[in-house]
C-alpha cells in the first residue's frame, strides 16, 4: 500500500530529477533544455550575464587567448584553458542557487513543478473552503456554490488527491467532514454513473491509500444505495437513483440509458464486492457487460451511444464516437481486463475489436500538419469532429501496449497525443476547446477549427491524463513540458484571485476568455492529480503495474487473484 510519507513530501531538486531520469546523451540535452525552460526570464538573464562575465574575464586575464583569435591556431595549453573557462561557466550556471549581484540576493532555484501543483491545489481549495464548503461545487467568481447532488462532491472527489500531494492538513479537515457531516440518507436523485465514479470511486481509493475503515464503511453505504438502479426489465441500469427512497428511474424524456454510463461503473462495483466479499455488486455490473458483449448492432466493435432499459437493445443506431456518451465504454473494457489480472477474454476481445473499428472507420489525418485524429461516423458520413474527451485515448492505448497489446497501439497513442497537444497550442490561450473540428484541406493554416458554441474549456483532465501515461511509458521529457505549458495557461486564464479556478467560455480570446463561474470537482479529483503524477519522478508512486485508475482518476488495486 502506498504511504504518503515517502518521496512525494520531498521537494525534488533539479539534480535529483536529472540523475534519475536520463542516462544517454539525447536525454541529457533534452533535460538541459527542459531545465533552461523551467527558469524564469530573470534567472535566464542572470545566467547569461554570468557566462558573459566569465568569458570577458577569460579574455582579459589570459592574453594569449585573445591573440589566438587573430588567426593563429590554438596551442594545446590555451585550448585547455579556454575549455576550462567554458566548463566552469556551465558548472556555475547549473549549480549556483543564490547569486549576489549589486548586493542583492536573487534566488535562481529552478521552478519546482510539484510544488506548483500543490500551490494550485491549495488555491483551488482556499476558494472552495471559503465559499462552498460542504456543497458540490465552487462558483469562484460569484464566491458562492453550486449544488448537483448535495453531497459535498468536491470534498469526496479530492480526498485521494490531497493524500497523494501530501496535503495533510487539508486532508484531515476533509476526512473530518466525511466522518461527521456526510450522510447518504437523503431524499435526492443522483446519477448512477457520476456518483459511482466520483463518490464510490473516491471513497474506495482513499480507503486503499489510507487503510482507514471509515472510508470503506461510507463506500458500502453509497454502493448499497445505488443498487436499485439495476432493477430494470433488461438489467441495464436506469440513469438515476433516489438514494434516500431506494427508487430508480430513467430521465423524464426517455427510457434509454447512455452507453458509456452503464458500462463505466464496473471497476468500482467489482472492487466493492472484492472488499466486502458480497458478490451482489459485481453480479449486476458483470451482467451489463455480458449483455453488451453479445448485443447485435455494433459496427466493427464500435457501439451506439444509447441502450434501452426495457428492451436491452441499442437505440439511436448509426452514430459512432469515442467522445461524449461512448468514451469510457472503451476505457473500461481494457481497465476491467487489467483489474481482473487479464483473465477475462471477452473484455479483451471487445477492446481489440473496437480499436480495429476505430482505425477502420474513425481515423483520419488533417490537411495542414497531417495530424492523426479520431472523428465520428454519422450514418456512414464521416464528421471530422473530435471532443476533448477523446484525449483519454492516447493514455488508454499506451496502457494497453504496456500490458502486451499490439505495438501499433503505442504508435497510434503517440500520434494522438501530438494531436491533443496541438488542440491546446493552436489556441490563443493555450487551452483546448471542448470540441475541435479538423481541417481536411491540404493547405497551410490551422488544423483545428472551433465553432463558436464549442469554444469553452471546463478544466477537463483527459490530455493531462494521457500525458501522464505517455511520460511513464516513454520517459520523454517533452510530455512534461507540454503539461507544464497547460498548467501555466490554466494559471493565466482560469485562476480566480480570491480562490479557485473557473471554466471559461472562449479559448480563442486571451483578452476576455469569459469566466463561467464554475470549478468542476474533477479539476481537483483528476486534473491536478494527473499534473502531479506527470511531474513526479517517483515512478513507484501509484505504479501502473499495481493500480488501475478509474475514469475519475481514482486509483484502485489490480487484483492479485482472478475474479470469482
Ligand atoms: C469526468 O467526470 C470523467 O473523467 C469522465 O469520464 C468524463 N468527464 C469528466 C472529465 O472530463
Amino acid at each position: 500500500m502506498y504511504s504518503p510519507s515517502r518521496k512525494d513530501f520531498i521537494a525534488l531538486t533539479l539534480s535529483d530529477q536529472h540523475s534519475r531520469s536520463y542516462n544517454n546523451g539525447k536525454h541529457r540535452r533534452q533535460s538541459c533544455w527542459r531545465k533552461w525552460k523551467q527558469l524564469s526570464r530573470l534567472q535566464r538573464s542572470l545566467i547569461l550575464f554570468l557566462l558573459a562575465l566569465l568569458l570577458i574575464c577569460g579574455l582579459l586575464f589570459y592574453p594569449s587567448f585573445s591573440e589566438q583569435w587573430g588567426g593563429r591556431p590554438l596551442s594545446p595549453l590555451s585550448l585547455a584553458v579556454s575549455l576550462l573557462y567554458l566548463h566552469a561557466a556551465i558548472y556555475v550556471s547549473q549549480r549556483v542557487s543564490v547569486v549576489s549581484l549589486a548586493s542583492e540576493i536573487v534566488s535562481v532555484k529552478p521552478v519546482d513543478r510539484l510544488e506548483m501543483v500543490r500551490e494550485a491545489f491549495r488555491h483551488a481549495w482556499k476558494g472552495y473552503k471559503e465559499f462552498a464548503w460542504g456543497h458540490d461545487e465552487l462558483k469562484p467568481v460569484s464566491k458562492s456554490y453550486g449544488e448537483w447532488f448535495g453531497l459535498g462532491l468536491t470534498i469526496i472527489d479530492a480526498l485521494d488527491t490531497m493524500w497523494i500531494l501530501g496535503l495533510k492538513e487539508e486532508f484531515e479537515e476533509a476526512r473530518k467532514w466525511v466522518e461527521t457531516e456526510l450522510s447518504f440518507s437523503k431524499n435526492v436523485d443522483v446519477n448512477l454513473f457520476e456518483s459511482t465514479i466520483r463518490i464510490l470511486g473516491g471513497l474506495l481509493s482513499t480507503y486503499h491509500l489510507t487503510g482507514d475503515e471509515m472510508f470503506l464503511e461510507k463506500a458500502k453505504d453509497i454502493g448499497l444505495r445505488l443498487m436499485p438502479a439495476f432493477k430494470t426489465p433488461s438489467k441495464i441500469p436506469f440513469s438515476d437513483v433516489n438514494i434516500g427512497k431506494g427508487t430508480a428511474h430513467p430521465p423524464r424524456w426517455t427510457s434509454d440509458s447512455t452507453l458509456a454510463e452503464v458500462t463505466s461503473v464496473q471497476l468500482e462495483f467489482r472492487e466493492l464486492s472484492r472488499l466486502t466479499q458480497d458478490p451482489q455488486y459485481q453480479e449486476v455490473v458483470n451482467e451489463v457487460m455480458k449483455l453488451v458483449h453479445k448485443l447485435p448492432g455494433k459496427h466493427d466493435g464500435l457501439v451506439p451511444m444509447f441502450i434501452n432499459t426495457n428492451s436491452g437493445q441499442f437505440t439511436h443506431k448509426g452514430v459512432f464516437t469515442l467522445g461524449a456518451r461512448a468514451d469510457s465504454y472503451y476505457e473500461y473494457l481494457l481497465k476491467q481486463w487489467i483489474q481482473g489480472g487479464k483473465t477475462e477474454p471477452d473484455l479483451l476481445e471487445d477492446y481489440l475489436e473496437a480499436i480495429e473499428g476505430v482505425k477502420k472507420h474513425l481515423l483520419r489525418t488533417s490537411g495542414p500538419r497531417k495530424l492523426t485524429f479520431v472523428g465520428e461516423l454519422n450514418h456512414n458520413r464521416f464528421n471530422p469532429k473530435m471532443d476533448h474527451l477523446v484525449c483519454f485515448l492516447p493514455g488508454t492505448l499506451a496502457l494497453g501496449a504496456h500490458n502486451g497489446l499490439p505495438e501499433d497501439h503505442m504508435e497510434l497513442a503517440l500520434q494522438l497525443m501530438e494531436t491533443c497537444h496541438q488542440m491546446y497550442i493552436q489556441m490563443e490561450t493555450g487551452l483546448s476547446p471542448e470540441i475541435a473540428h479538423f481541417n481536411l484541406q491540404p493547405y497551410d493554416g490551422r488544423d483545428v477549427d472551433v465553432k463558436p458554441a464549442d469554444r469553452h474549456n471546463l478544466l477537463r483532465p483527459e490530455t493531462v491524463e494521457s500525458l501522464f501515461y505517455l511520460y511513464r511509458f516513454t520517459k520523454d521529457a517533452k510530455y512534461r513540458d507540454w503539461g507544464w505549458d497547460i498548467l501555466e495557461s490554466f494559471n493565466k486564464y482560469t485562476r480566480v484571485p480570491s480562490g479557485g479556478y473557473t471554466s471559461i467560455s472562449n479559448v480563442r480570446d486571451p483578452v476576455n476568455p469569459g469566466p463561467r463561474d464554475k470549478m468542476e470537482s474533477f479539476f481537483l479529483g483528476e486534473t491536478l492529480k494527473y499534473f502531479y503524477l506527470l511531474f513526479s519522478d517517483d515512478l513507484e508512486l501509484l505504479s501502473l503495474d499495481k493500480y488501475v485508475f478509474n475514469t475519475e482518476a481514482h486509483p484502485l488495486p489490480i487484483w492479485q487473484l482472478p475474479p470469482v
